[in-house]
């Protein structure tokens, strides 16, 4: 019984040598030190000693057991400690490093343009007001000198919701809501969104963004229209920008225009950049036809205004000089980073 103790001191002392595992360790505690272990079966047979050998073997036996337990509890310390080196290890944070600078963000070239337009505005008086997405046949179009089955209607193609809930195509809605609400004067934008069932290519897409202008008020003329457009123009293009009206024709106003922006490249001659024209379309106006100013109950013999139509997109991309719409609404970092 001495030797097959001692062996198993031995053998247990050597194999906890080889355990990492925690699990594996409580599998060796029960094998030697558990009910059913080695040690256990080993004093099974203290019946088969006399009675003089007992109490020494015994003595063996318990002595055994709590050498291997003092082995045991060591090499669970041992492993405690040897984890926690790693995680220490692991979690070591060295403060001298320099800070991961978080990446800054930056407004994107729609919000940069649409900024720079608000500001040229609310620097002459201006107020920027906006209004629903989802707006009403009347509002839309109606209001705006285009009756039922009037053939401009064709020109925008729109998504209806049901006959007379549209998305609005223009901003111009917004503008009527106000003069029903507001008296002149009246000096309002009305940025945002707005909606076409176009397809998809580099100049055209189902959602885009205008922003309207109008003034009301006593004696305003086409003077007043093309100095404050071309103001625009300055203070988004520079002081050289100059800008040219073309008679054009729009239900709601009366004269209308389209108004043209001389190409820097080629200061009106014609080149590859302004396609061979000399002049760049940017936006369109006109006096607000009086047919729209009754509509709101605004008499068209007392008051008189202007208004005009930019498209955010087209004046963005003249800007920046880019070239394909989508650009502005696929989120590709790698182009908005440019900017
Ligand atoms: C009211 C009366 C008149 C707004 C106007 C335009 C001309 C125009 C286009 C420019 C590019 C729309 O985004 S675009 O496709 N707009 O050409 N818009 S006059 O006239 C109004 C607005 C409101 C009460």
């Amino acid at each position: 019984m001495k030797e097959q103790l001692r062996s198993i001191e031995e053998r247990a002392k050597a194999e906890l040598k080889e355990i990492s595992d925690a699990k594996v360790l409580e599998e060796f505690r029960v094998k030697y030190l558990g009910k059913k272990g080695e040690i256990t079966g080993i004093l099974k047979q203290m019946g088969k000693l006399s009675a003089e050998e007992r109490p020494a073997m015994g003595q063996l036996a318990n002595k055994v057991r709590a050498d291997i337990e003092t082995a045991l509890s060591a090499r669970v310390s041992e492993l405690k400690s040897a984890a926690e080196q790693v995680r220490l290890k692991n979690e070591t944070l060295d403060v001298t490093l320099p800070g991961k600078a978080p990446a800054i963000g930056r407004p994107h070239p729609l919000d940069a343009v649409l900024a720079d337009v608000e500001e040229v505005f609310l620097g002459m008086g201006f107020e920027i007001v906006e209004g629903p997405e989802v707006e009403t046949d009347h509002y839309c179009f109606e209001a705006l000198n285009m009756p039922p089955h009037h053939p401009a209607r064709d020109t925008q193609d729109t998504f209806y919701i049901s006959d007379s809930v549209l998305l609005r195509t223009q901003t111009s809605s917004v503008q009527i809501r106000t003069m029903e609400k507001m008296k002149p004067p009246i000096r309002i934008i009305s940025p945002g969104r707005v909606y076409r069932s176009d397809a998809v290519d580099a100049t055209h897409s189902p959602l885009f963004h205008q922003i309207e202008g109008l003034v009301i008020d006593k004696g305003v003329t086409m003077g007043d229209l093309k100095g404050t457009l071309e103001l625009l123009m300055k203070r988004l293009y520079g002081d050289e920008a100059k800008i040219r009206l073309r008679p054009h024709h729009f239900p709601y106003t009366e004269p209308s225009a389209e108004v043209d922006m001389m190409c820097f490249n080629c200061h009106g001659e014609g080149c590859s950049m302004c396609k061979q024209e000399g002049w760049v379309e940017l936006l369109g106006a006109g006096m607000v036809h009086p047919k729209v100013l009754e509509g709101c109950g605004i008499d068209p013999n007392v008051y008189s205004g202007f208004a005009f139509g930019i498209g955010l997109e087209r004046i963005t991309m003249g800007r920046y000089n880019i070239n394909d719409m989508r650009l502005l609404y696929e989120n590709d970092m790698r182009f908005l980073e440019q900017f």
